[in-house]
């Protein structure tokens, strides 16, 4: 177990870690017990990815804005200094871009090699949200096909995979092989993000920002409002149930990623969100309330879930078992992807 020396830190990184728990409690308490090797490093990614996003999600700010400032972050990381004051009042990490300087401060103390990975995926990260938020019809941001729901999902998510992928290796915290597994560490990213856009579907929508691909939808219903219409419940469910197939598909690849780690702090760091996903994805599965409210896994499910992430790969699967039965046991036989669901959970409950 590895704890923070805080009698080490400077001022500017007391002021990150107090960053983290601001704007993270569930990656906070991961990222504080890290590997001393990379605690500082993977903070900073956290912070940084962590600022780009509060700008992309900031409906407020004008495109004519938003573009540069999502193209140029990684030069902002460089610049001593730099902040950004232009968030709503509302925006619920505001505090961060306004204090941004402390972060930049320590990002340009830690490794060269380091650098370079977080810039480069916060590079391509800023220009594929700056890609996205351009994608509107009549002001609206709306993803069309599936292929652009899974790249959207790769821009802010998978990078995030292949990026603290190649931090593990570098500091010799998990297998080099990993690196040429892309679809494995994309699938991590994958699994959280797609969890995340099914869970966030009401409030997304009330932020009039469209993830669920028309493609799918409109398999069901004529409008994406009529989802949320009481009378077209089943078609609902039905939607729901087939964004929850994609995801599910994620599953085995993100249990063979985790089979790479070679160091307890990573693994738990990699599998708890992991975890958290998959009981977050069965909490969604045939969930009418998806559509009325924010769903969340209870405090207890989440305690539960720590201790059971932080063993070993076979309690992981484990739980990853237990949660595909569930959804498997809650499957609708009059759903259209009843078939293709209960293979998908199938597999997840054989895998090793
Ligand atoms: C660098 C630890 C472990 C190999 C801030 C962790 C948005 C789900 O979409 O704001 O705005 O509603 O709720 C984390 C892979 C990324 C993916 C990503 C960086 C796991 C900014 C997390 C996290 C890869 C882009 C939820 C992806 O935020 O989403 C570090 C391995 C950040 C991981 C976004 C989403 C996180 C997310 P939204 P949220
Ligand atoms: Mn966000
Ligand atoms: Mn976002
Ligand atoms: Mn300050
Ligand atoms: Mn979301
Ligand atoms: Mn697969």
């Amino acid at each position: 177990v590895h704890e923070r020396d805080e009698s080490k830190e400077s001022p500017e990184l007391k002021e990150c870690f107090k960053y983290l728990k601001m704007t993270s409690r569930s990656f906070a308490a991961v990222i504080q017990e890290l590997h001393p090797e990379l605690l500082v490093p993977v903070c900073l990614f956290y912070l940084i990815l962590r600022g780009l996003d509060t700008i992309e999600d900031d409906m407020t700010i004008p495109i004519e804005e938003k573009e540069p400032l999502l193209r140029n972050f990684q030069d902002a990381i460089y610049q001593p200094g730099w902040n950004y004051n232009g968030n709503g009042p509302n925006e619920k990490d505001r505090e961060l871009c306004v204090h941004f300087d402390v972060v930049v401060a320590e990002f340009l103390k830690i490794k060269e090699p380091y650098q370079v990975i977080i810039a480069d995926i916060t590079k391509r990260m800023g220009n594929g949200m700056a890609d996205y938020a351009k994608k509107t019809v009549d002001g609206q941001f709306r993803v069309e096909t599936v292929d652009q729901y899974y790249e959207y999902c790769h821009y802010v998510a998978g990078l995030v995979g292949e990026g603290l992928t190649r931090l593990f290796v570098e500091a010799d915290l998990a297998n080099p092989a990993l690196l040429e597994r892309t679809d494995l560490h994309e699938s991590m990213g994958q699994f959280l993000q797609q969890t995340n856009i099914i869970r966030d579907i009401r409030e997304d929508h009330d932020d009039k920002r469209y993830f669920w691909p028309r493609e799918i939808w409109a398999k069901h219903v004529d409008k994406f409002e009529d989802l949320f219409l009481p009378e077209n419940k089943e078609k609902a469910l039905a939607c729901s149930s087939e964004m929850v197939l994609l995801a599910l598909r994620r599953a085995d690849d993100c249990l063979f990623y985790l089979a790479g780690i070679r160091e307890q702090s990573v693994f738990n760091f990699c599998a708890i969100p992991q975890s958290m996903a998959i009981a977050t994805l069965e909490l969604c599965f045939n969930n009418p309330a998806i559509f009325e409210k924010n769903v969340k896994i209870t405090k207890g499910t989440a305690c539960k879930l720590m201790t059971e992430s932080t063993q070993n790969l076979q309690v992981v699967c484990g739980v990853f078992k237990k949660y595909a039965r569930i959804i498997h046991k809650r499957n609708n036989p009059r759903d259209p992807n009843f078939l293709a669901i209960s293979v998908a959970c199938g597999k997840i409950e054989k895998f090793i």
